[in-house]
């Protein structure tokens, strides 16, 4: 019998997801959970909707067969099998031709055009630009190629998406570095999307903007400074980034937080302090040397970050959820335009949220991220947010978990029906899925 009964709204237990450091490309992610996963969350059909009555479950949303990135055109058969090895949904598919940071009049392509700008002014038009590299990349161009050791944890399938195994949506810009740095490239900034298995809350979602800088300096532009390559590097790169977060948010309280990269050594983050929190913006680093031995620059010392679009926007604009970006409400998109960084977003309602809990004793494969991938794959950007709030073990060594859904739209209120239709799709393909038993 499929058929339970859906978990009354319970009283939190006050129980978090481990907020443990991971290493993830070897930096610390965002704080919440990220677990091993294996096989592949794909479009719901539910069978409860009668025909006939008009269709408002905007989840069941048909998918496109084609998208389009500069120019050439990807097909879903190109990214999305059903294969054991590939495990990339049609909700992630349906993100890769929509290239947010290519609109002059959306939050992140008006940041993304500000840090041009600063870079143009202060370094004369030096360094070049790319943002529409294509987010296939090769596991060697996301992995390798940076150095992250073959048992790195952001390797896995419950971590990155896997086209093939060769083949990943990249799960952070960096898989450009190499390449651009063989071909001769010495000041650049590489702007896309990138994608990662994860959690689900108002800072995390499967697909966010990176960018990435790079710069190299040949011995001459040290040399007379009486330092080391690696100490006028270091030097230079917080000055760049200093400059750039003042560029952005006029005078702010910032801090540098010494971290590991397989990438770069030294390593850092910047953390800025905004709403009484210090945040992480960035990560960065002097260039690992055999990066630069194998990409033809032996003699030379590099720096290179990655910063997080959507983080640096939520702060800029005040945006209380990473969902918004990809909402086409003119409520949202209207309230912004080309080149005015100092505009705040004025919300222009809050919906009710409406909790769903659900319980299931899990087996040794189940992860989290798997579950979130579930859960999206339902509901879409209807769900906000997914904890663990109670996780006990019982004498027969039986490991209960039970989660709590939150459930709202950004744009609408929500109906009792509609939302019980998720969640009982939910837990149909929950139990189906993910080799769990509900309770
Ligand atoms: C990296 O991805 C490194 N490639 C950055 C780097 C480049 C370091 C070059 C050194 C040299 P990390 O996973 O920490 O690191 O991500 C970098 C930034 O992306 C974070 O500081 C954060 O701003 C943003 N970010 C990371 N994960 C998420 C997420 N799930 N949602 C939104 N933003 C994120
Ligand atoms: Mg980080």
């Amino acid at each position: 019998m499929a058929v339970m009964a859906i978990a009354v709204v319970a009283q939190s237990t006050g129980v978090v997801l481990s907020k443990s450091p991971l290493f993830r490309n070897g930096i610390r992610s965002f704080p919440p959970f990220s677990v091993r996963f294996s096989s592949s969350a794909s479009t719901v059909s539910s069978t409860l909707h009668s025909a006939g009555k008009p269709c408002r479950h905007k989840w069941r949303t048909a998918v496109a067969s084609l998208v389009e990135r500069g120019g050439v055109q990807i097909a879903r058969d190109d990214v999305v099998r059903d294969e054991p090895t590939n495990n990339i949904p049609d909700t992630i598919f349906t993100k890769i031709g929509m290239q947010l940071h290519r609109r002059n009049q959306h939050p992140i392509g008006i940041l993304k055009n500000a840090i041009y700008d600063y870079f143009d002014t202060n370094y004369a038009n030096k360094f070049d630009k790319f943002d529409d590299l294509s987010p296939i990349v090769s596991v060697k161009e996301n992995f390798d190629d940076v150095l992250v050791p073959p048992d790195h944890v952001s390797r896995s399938y419950n971590d990155t998406y896997y086209i093939d195994p060769q083949t990943v949506l990249r799960c952070h810009t960096s898989a450009h570095q190499a390449e651009l740095l063989s071909k001769g490239y010495k000041h650049f900034l590489v702007t896309g999307d990138v994608y990662r298995r994860d959690s689900i809350d108002s800072t995390h979602y499967p697909v966010f903007h990176q960018m990435e800088g790079v710069r190299v300096f040949r011995p001459i532009d040290w040399e007379s400074s009486g330092k080391d390559g690696t100490t006028y590097a270091a030097e230079d790169l917080k000055k760049c980034l200093e400059g750039l977060a003042r560029h952005l948010f006029g005078a702010v309280e910032m801090r540098w937080i010494d971290t590991y990269f397989p990438f770069t050594d030294p390593s850092f983050e910047l953390e800025i302090y905004f709403k009484e929190k210090w945040l992480e913006v960035l990560g960065c680093g002097v260039t690992e040397q055999e990066i630069l031995n194998r990409s033809g620059n032996a003699d030379d010392v590099a720096w290179a970050f990655g910063l997080g679009l959507e983080r640096l926007a939520m702060v800029l604009f005040d945006i209380p959820d990473i969902r918004l970006f990809w909402s086409s409400d003119e409520r949202f998109t209207s309230q912004f335009s080309g080149g005015q960084l100092g505009m705040k977003f004025k919300p222009f309602s809050k919906y009710p949220p409406c909790y769903k809990d659900m319980s299931f004793w899990i087996s040794e494969s189940f992860t989290e991220n798997n579950l979130c991938e579930v859960i999206r794959g339902v509901a879409g950007d209807l769900v906000e947010e997914v904890t663990l709030i109670d996780n006990f073990t019982n004498k027969k060594g039986m490991t209960s978990h039970c989660y709590r859904i939150t459930y709202r739209s950004m744009e609408r209120s929500l109906t009792d029906e509609e939302i019980n239709d998720l969640q009982w799709n939910v837990r149909e393909q929950v139990e189906s899925k993910l080799n769990v038993v509900l309770r």
